[in-house]
């Protein structure tokens, strides 16, 4: 931490530069081609704890071992060309006593000393970490990371590490068998290669296509598949960063670049892309449990309003048994746009809404925007100017822009007393009964710039240091969403937080859940929609939705049919659409179209114990509940760039319908046997089959060994009756089919504190007989299922089937078998064996 004093000297050097800057008539812009100054050529070496500081003849290099698959490169250019030797070596010095080099992005910014081997040779060096062995040249000083001798990854001959004006930019050599993956929110393809993107949070609702550079959420982190063999690269560089991944001219090289600020890289190793997910989520950290509520149905307009309409809403899903969750509200519930207000017309009796909601088994998500309307009659920009908390430029003046309020200012979150402020004023909404937040237009996003978002130079006090906006820009909605978080945890630390956030950045898992922003209602956007989830889920963010039915424009029967059938497998499932379309909710067309959305969104509901412990998955080990095929099947060449397929968890896999008027498709199944989860017809894997998929149908298959745990469908997760687990089990002769079962009270963070259960369900096969175990491995929740309905699909007519629990006799069991299925109800809380005689 920086003393006051060291503060206010480094606000004025800051502001001196600013001031400079602002005389130029314009600021440098990217240009990749600007003379490049590679980092140089070796001179010497220090070893330090976790870490080898390289003094080069153009920069300093700083290479982290964190373990025995995770480096971080550091590079800092010499602050001027002609530096003389002394002064290289006072830098050098300086450099080797700084810190580790975390941007906010980071969770993980203190790492235990890792021991490995460093050799040095004439020529290069050789640093063995037990997993990988990184191999230094010297001159040119270069990089190349290698597995079992197998290069991993390496920077580009020549070129390599180094800088270009104020930028700085990463080449590394592109492979023939390389495919990329990640980079947050992109429109395009599933596989990145040959293609060029930039990181810079931007609302641009009009265009959603496979041209658009930059969208709401930036993640500068992709992972490079090179002879099937999985590496990630994290660049944590919170500037503007741009990623070619091989795409114009060049077949021998990608480059990662930013407009400002250092080359700080981290590289994990997998070999699995599973393993990457791991170590990439170790340093930007994991998602804690969300509130089981928000994994049901949500329904959203712009805006339903006023009182008596979202009580009418809430009341026509119960009339109707379409089950449903939360109700949410956008900008038009506020006074004037005023955030943290409620106009009073319109809500006149907002807390008795409220309560009507809750009683009526809804939550209540209400829309924030981080605009404050300039109103000297207004609490909350009469708070915000007297303390100082709003954005100000380089002269002092406080920044003005408009947004829904008109004239309004802009919070800096990059200071932690703003983020208090802004904190416990969300949590007054919640203790008015609101359940979670909806953090919109926090890009930040305005009207009346050409760039669409706040000038780069505004000047942020941030904790430590004084930054430009260019720097912040990228963290602005994830720090506000942290300052959301925050404050409604610390005001409620027994209750689990539900955010949904538009912007994001590395890390923003920690704090929200992420909606892709404004699409369409087109068969387009759906389509899109698909590539998009799967690499956010690679880029970390598990919890992610698309407005279900489109945003913009008319949706139509057929489309909301096929996007709610998609969106029952989607980790956030919400409808949305914009003032002036027509109604969307499941009911808006016709019978048919509401009997299909009904029967979904119960299946949703059935569903939610597997969503639910897919999302354990996600808060151990960071993994994703969507993914792309290549996650689970990384040895499949044909499975490189599947756009309109994904893997909802490990076992099932939803090849949903994207084009108007289609009723059938090819589907691609992966090694394995699989059995359509409809018809239970069974498919051989490593081929591509053709599938009906009437109006009523959207395709989903399951593996062989596959164990699904289900819930009896109900109104709302309120009403679901967790005492009765329904399993679906489909044998695999060949191996044991095995599952974790997790569970805990869905609500509260007791289950950080052990308050869990975790059921392990396996069935074996063989010629005889099947073998069904249940039994607790973990148990710290006093609460659990204590019935069983068990269905053993695909599987043959059984003689006998044998109940054996340790304080009870040997029993039969009745069972039924229809369809090739077999189904029996055991009853009890203790762990069990069950013997099938075939
Ligand atoms: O300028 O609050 O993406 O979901 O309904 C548009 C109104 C502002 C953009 C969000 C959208 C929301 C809308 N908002």
């Amino acid at each position: 931490m920086k003393t006051e004093k060291e503060k206010e000297l480094n606000r004025k050097m800051v502001l001196d530069y600013a001031g400079e800057k602002s005389k130029e008539k314009e600021r440098e812009e990217f240009d990749i081609n600007r003379e490049f100054v590679h980092c140089g050529d070796f001179e010497l070496m220090l070893v330090k704890n976790n870490s080898l500081m390289f003094k080069l003849t153009n920069s300093i290099v700083k290479l982290y071992v964190l373990s025995n698959k995770i480096a971080k490169i550091e590079m800092f250019k010499y602050p001027k060309k002609d530096y003389s030797d002394g002064e290289k070596d006072k830098f050098f010095k300086k450099i080797c006593e700084k810190e580790f080099k975390a941007s906010l992005a980071i969770y993980k910014k203190q790492w235990n000393n890792f021991k490995f081997g460093v050799e040095e040779a004439k020529d290069k060096i050789f640093i063995d970490t037990g997993m990988i062995n990184i191999e230094i040249n010297k001159r040119p000083f270069n990089i190349r990371y290698l597995h079992d001798k197998m290069i991993i990854n390496e920077d580009f001959e020549s070129k390599g590490m180094g800088s270009f004006g104020q930028g700085v930019c990463a080449y590394k050599k592109l492979d023939n068998s390389e495919h990329f993956y990640g980079f947050g929110e992109k429109t395009g393809g599933l596989d990145k290669r040959q293609w060029e993107t930039i990181q810079w949070n931007t609302d641009n609702p009009e265009e959603h296509n496979d041209e658009t550079k930059s969208l709401y959420c930036s993640i500068p982190f992709f992972i490079g598949l090179r002879n099937k063999k999985a590496y990630g690269i994290y660049f944590d560089n919170t500037h503007k960063t741009y990623f070619n991944m091989g795409k114009d001219d060049s077949d021998y090289y990608y480059y990662f670049a930013a407009d400002k600020g250092e080359l700080v890289y981290y590289f994990i190793y997998g070999p699995s892309m599973k393993e990457v997910i791991e170590g990439y989520t170790e340093i930007t950290g994991r998602m804690k449990m969300p509130p089981m509520w928000s994994l049901g149905y949500q329904q959203c307009r712009w805006s339903y309003c006023p009182e008596n309409q979202v009580l009418e809403l809430a009341k026509t899903f119960r009339e109707k048994d379409i089950p449903c969750d939360t109700i949410y509200l956008d900008i038009d519930y506020m006074d004037g746009f005023r955030v943290f207000t409620w106009d009073k017309e319109r809500f006149p009796n907002h807390k008795d809404m409220i309560n009507q909601l809750h009683d009526m088994g809804f939550k209540l998500v209400t829309i924030i925007d981080p605009g404050v309307k300039v109103d000297e009659k207004y609490k909350v920009y009469n708070e915000g100017t007297e303390n100082n908390y709003f954005l100000k430029d380089h002269n002092g003046n406080i920044f003005s822009g408009k947004v829904w309020p008109m004239d309004s200012v802009f919070p800096d979150f990059s200071n932690n007393k703003v983020r208090t402020w802004w904190g416990n004023l969300n949590a007054e909404l919640i203790k008015q009964g609101v359940d979670g937040i909806w953090n919109d237009m926090n890009e930040p996003s305005l009207f009346d710039t050409k760039s669409g978002t706040l000038p780069k130079d505004l000047v942020h006090n941030s904790d430590d240091r004084t930054m430009f906006h260019e720097e912040f820009h990228n963290l602005y909605g994830m720090i506000e969403d942290k300052a959301t978080f925050n404050g409604i945890k610390n005001a409620f630390p027994d209750k689990r937080v539900f955010l949904l956030s538009r912007s994001g950045f590395a890390g923003l898992q920690r704090y929200s859940a992420l909606w892709t922003g404004d699409n369409q209602s087109l068969w387009e956007h759906i389509k899109l929609s698909i590539p998009m989830n799967c690499n956010l889920g690679l880029s970390g963010i598990s919890f992610i939705g698309n407005d279900i039915g489109g945003f913009g424009g008319n949706c139509t029967s057929e489309l909301l049919i096929r996007w709610t059938q998609l969106g029952t497998f989607i980790p956030m499932f919400r409808n949305h659409s914009a003032i002036g379309t027509i109604n969307q909710e499941p009911w808006a067309f016709d019978k048919q179209t509401e009997d299909i959305c009904r029967k979904y969104i119960k299946f949703r509901y059935e569903l939610l114990p597997y969503l639910y412990n897919l999302f354990y998955d996600s808060v151990k080990h960071g993994e994703p509940v969507l993914r792309p095929l290549i996650y689970e099947f990384q040895e499949d060449n044909e499975v490189v760039n599947i756009n309109d397929e994904f893997m909802f968890g490990e076992n099932v896999l939803i090849a949903p319908i994207l084009e108007k008027g289609c009723t059938e498709r090819k589907v691609y199944l992966p090694q394995g046997n699989w059995i359509n989860y409809y018809t239970m017809e069974q498919h051989k894997g490593k081929a591509t089959i053709n599938v009906s998929a009437p109006l009523e149908i959207i395709p989903v298959f399951v593996k062989e060994g596959s164990i699904i745990p289900k819930y009896k469908t109900a109104s709302s997760t309120s009403t679901i009756d967790k005492n009765i687990l329904l399993l679906d089990i489909i044998p695999n002769m060949n191996s044991k089919a095995e599952y974790n079962y997790y569970e805990d009270d869905g609500k509260s963070f007791n289950y950080e504190k052990g308050e869990y259960n975790i059921t392990k369900i396996s069935l074996e096969e063989n010629r005889n007989k099947y073998k069904l175990e249940v039994k607790k491995i973990y148990k710290g929740y006093e609460k659990s299922f204590d019935k069983l309905y068990v269905n053993i699909i695909n599987s043959v007519q059984p003689q006998k089937i044998k109940f054996m629990c340790k304080d009870s006799e040997i029993s039969d069991i009745a069972f039924t078998y229809t369809n090739n299925t077999i189904s029996f109800n055991i009853e009890t809380k203790n762990d069990f064996c069950i013997e099938i005689q075939k």
